[in-house]
């Protein structure tokens, strides 16, 4: 199945609706003086955020979609009725972009936590005048009147970046989906292969009595990731946001490749995917995201490996923090880990309280 984060539909707002030529009739008055309405306007585009939802995957069953048109104008006065608006509800965080892809409107969350407004896209045509309008004291009976202005139609490219404050990288196998399920409620597909994720996961991870945060576990990445082998790059987009990684690495000795190699032939992707991505004016670069650098799998090591992986990261200056998810090792070091990068700035940088972990 593929994951549904990005869809093209068209969307138009609606014609106005003409304009009446019409005379008065009654009894006894021979000839009666205009008296026809204007069109109604036709209805507008507009993207609502709905936090109810989770993807893009409901609008994926229709391309078009369009707001009602204005109706005609009548007799005796009466405008036509407005045309029904269209409202597109989206997830938050959904960007709205032409399909060049250029950043129209981004639809995430305001700073201060409310829901972002509605966001008027396009608007509808307005209804002609009826021949009310065009009445003078030249032409007491004009027989003309308005067509409505016709409606927008637009193609737009949605995309969803889902909100995690916290992305798992890394190759595929290490551990991250077994990871994010004992961090949190989420169930996803973990085997003894490559590949098995093929989908973001996201799971809420409970720091404390009042933070949460929310850790995204993407497919596996591998060396060539940022031309699009394997799975992971097109998922990258998704971990754009967030303010940390878990740089996941595979420590047993069954891992294809040495430690350090593998946290650095990620990082090249990284690298690589940010050169390839620099020109695009809402993009924040991988390799600025603060990392956690994490070695999977202690369970499954002696000391003698957990000592020479540690001192081959120490000449970097880097002081990996070894985990099992299986034994739970450090795992609840590694939220309070993950939370004091999260939370650190707002306590003031002292961290939570011990006990609050
Ligand atoms: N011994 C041991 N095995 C682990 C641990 N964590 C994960 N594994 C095993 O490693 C294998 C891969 O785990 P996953 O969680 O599916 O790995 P992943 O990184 O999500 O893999 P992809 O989705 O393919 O990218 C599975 O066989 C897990 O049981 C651990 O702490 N100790
Ligand atoms: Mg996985």
């Amino acid at each position: 199945m593929k994951f549904i984060d990005e869809i093209q539909i068209l969307v138009a707002s609606g014609n106005g609706g003409p304009g009446c030529v019409s005379f008065r009739r009654e009894s006894g008055v021979p000839r009666g003086g205009p008296d026809g309405g204007d069109g109604g306007k036709g209805g507008d585009v507009i993207f609502r955020v709905n936090p109810q939802i989770s993807s893009l995957l409901d609008l994926r069953y229709k391309k078009h979609y369009r707001a009602g048109n204005g109706l005609p104008g009548e007799g005796a006065n009466r405008s036509g009725s407005n045309g029904e608006d269209l409202v597109i509800e989206v997830p938050p965080g959904t960007l709205i972009r032409d399909p060049s892809g250029v950043l129209i409107h981004d639809l995430s969350e305001a700073t201060d936590g409310a829901a972002p407004e509605d966001f008027l896209f396009l608007k509808g045509g307005l209804g002609g005048k009826g021949n009310t309008f065009y009445k003078s004291s030249v032409n007491q009976a004009p027989h003309v009147a308005q067509k409505g202005l016709p409606g927008e139609e637009r193609e737009v490219h949605l995309e969803l970046k889902l909100l995690a404050d916290v992305g798992i990288i890394g190759f595929p196998n290490a551990g991250k989906s077994t990871l994010i399920s004992v961090i949190s409620a989420a169930k996803p597909k973990i085997a003894d292969y490559p590949f098995t994720t093929l989908v973001p996961n996201l799971g809420v991870v409970k720091y404390s009595d009042d933070k949460n945060f929310v850790v995204a576990d993407i497919p596996g990445l591998i060396p060539g990731a940022h031309q699009g082998v394997g799975l992971g790059i097109q998922f990258l987009r998704h971990v754009e946001r967030t303010q940390l990684f878990i740089h996941l690495i595979d420590g047993s000795p069954m891992a294809p490749q040495d430690p350090l190699l593998a946290f650095d032939e990620i990082n090249k992707e990284l690298e690589l995917y940010d050169q390839a991505h620099q020109d695009q004016e809402d993009f924040r670069p991988l390799m600025e995201h603060p990392q956690l650098v994490v070695i999977s799998k202690l369970d499954a090591m002696d000391q003698e490996r957990q000592t020479e992986i540690a001192e081959s990261f120490q000449e970097r200056g880097l002081s990996p923090l070894f985990i099992s998810a299986v034994a739970r090792t450090n795992i609840k070091e590694l939220i309070h880990a993950m939370g004091q990068k999260l939370f650190g700035l707002e306590r003031g940088l002292q961290g939570p309280q011990e006990e609050s972990v």
